[in-house]
C-alpha cells in the first residue's frame, strides 16, 4: 500500500507522501467483549479516517500481553497503543485509582482542566499519552454467588482489583486479586464467593453462569483509557496526532449510550436468573460510604496533594 501510493505520488508528480505510521494496539480485555469494544471501534475510526496518515493494527488482548503486563509494554514501547484500566496499572500510576471516583464525565473533564492534568501526570510518570476516557455513565457492583442480609462481606472471598480493594476491606471481605480471564475458573471451583465487576459485561464473559446475586445500588465509575506510548506519540506528524485525536472525542461522545446499554444489560442479567440484592436506607449510606470513603483515602494515602487536586475537578 505505502509503495502505491508513492509510486502514484510520484506519477502525478507531487511530492512523495509522509509514510502512513502504522501503531500496535492492545486491549487489557478479551477481544471482542464489552471494555474492548470502544477501542475496537476507535480502531475502525482511525484506519478509515487515518488511511494514508495512521493506522492501528490491532495485535490482541490478553492473550497477547497478560492483562497486568500491559501497562509495561505500553510506557516501554512494546505496544504503541493500549486499551487499559488503571486500576490495571496501578503498579505504574499508584493513584490512578481517583479516575474512577469520577462523578462528572469526560466532556467535564476536558472543559475544567482535569483531563490535561491526568494527562500530564500520565506522560510524566508514565511515559504515555492518556488519549481518551471510555466507560462513563457505567458503575461497578459485587456480584455473589450467595446471598447476603446487608453490607457486611465478613466471610466471604470476594475477587477483587484495586478498584473494590478499600471498600470490600472496609467491609470485611477477604481479598483474591486476579485479572478478569481467571473469574469464571475461580468461581467454578469456588475458590470465590463473588467478585467486584461493571455493570456491562458479565453475559459476555459467561459469568452468568456463576453468578447468583447483584448486590445494588452500584458504586464508581469506570473508566477504560487509550494510553499512547509517549516516544511513539512525540514521532507522530500533527495530522497522524489529529486524526487519533478526532477519533478520540468522537468514541468519547459515545460514552453517553452507556445509559441505554446499562438498562439492556441489567434486563438480561435478571433473564439470566442473577437476583437483585437491593440496600436501601441505612445499608445503602454503609455501602455507598465506605465505597466514597475508602476510594479517597487510598488515593490520599497514595499522593494527598494529587488526591486534592484531582478531587476538585472529578467531582461535581
Ligand atoms: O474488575 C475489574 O477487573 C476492574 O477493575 C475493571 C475496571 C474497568 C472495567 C472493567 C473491569
Amino acid at each position: 500500500m505505502k509503495k502505491i501510493a508513492l509510486a502514484a505520488a510520484l506519477a502525478l508528480g507531487a511530492t512523495p507522501l509522509a509514510a502512513e505510521e502504522v501503531l500496535r494496539g492492545v486491549t487489557a480485555f478479551a477481544t471482542g467483549t464489552t471494555f474492548s469494544r470502544p477501542f475496537e471501534a476507535f480502531i475502525e475510526r482511525v484506519n478509515e479516517t487515518g488511511a494514508g496518515v495512521v493506522q492501528i493494527e490491532y495485535v490482541g488482548g490478553s492473550e497477547a500481553i497478560p492483562t497486568f503486563e500491559l501497562g509495561n509494554a505500553v510506557s516501554d514501547g512494546i505496544v504503541d497503543i493500549a486499551n487499559n484500566t488503571t486500576a490495571f496499572y496501578t503498579n505504574l500510576l499508584p493513584w490512578g485509582d481517583a479516575l474512577h471516583l469520577a462523578t462528572n464525565t469526560v466532556q467535564d473533564q476536558r472543559a475544567n482542566g482535569c483531563f490535561d492534568k491526568i494527562d500530564m501526570l500520565h506522560q510524566q510518570q508514565m511515559n504515555v499519552k492518556f488519549l481518551a476516557r471510555t466507560g462513563d455513565n457505567i458503575q461497578f457492583h459485587l456480584y455473589l454467588t450467595k446471598p447476603i442480609e446487608g453490607p457486611d462481606l465478613s466471610g466471604l472471598t470476594i475477587r477483587t482489583t484495586p478498584v473494590y480493594r478499600g471498600m470490600f476491606e472496609a467491609l470485611g471481605a477477604t481479598l483474591v486479586r486476579t485479572a478478569p480471564g481467571e473469574v469464571y475458573t475461580s468461581l467454578e471451583r469456588g475458590a470465590i464467593d463473588g467478585y467486584g465487576w461493571p455493570t456491562q459485561g458479565i453475559l459476555d464473559l459467561g459469568w452468568d453462569e456463576q453468578t447468583k446475586y447483584r448486590v445494588d445500588p452500584g458504586f464508581y465509575q469506570v473508566d477504560v483509557n487509550f494510553l499512547v506510548n509517549l516516544d511513539r506519540w512525540n514521532s507522530l506528524s500533527d495530522e497522524a496526532r489529529a486524526v487519533l485525536e478526532d477519533a478520540a472525542t468522537w468514541i468519547e461522545e459515545k460514552n453517553a449510550e452507556n445509559l441505554d446499554i446499562n438498562a439492556a444489560e441489567l434486563a438480561a442479567q435478571a433473564e439470566a436468573g442473577i437476583e437483585t440484592i437491593t440496600f436501601e436506607g441505612e445499608a445503602a449510606e454503609t455501602w455507598l460510604g465506605a465505597a466514597q470513603r475508602e476510594g479517597w483515602a487510598g488515593v490520599e494515602e497514595i499522593d494527598a496533594e494529587i488526591a486534592e487536586e484531582l478531587r476538585a475537578c472529578l467531582v461535581d
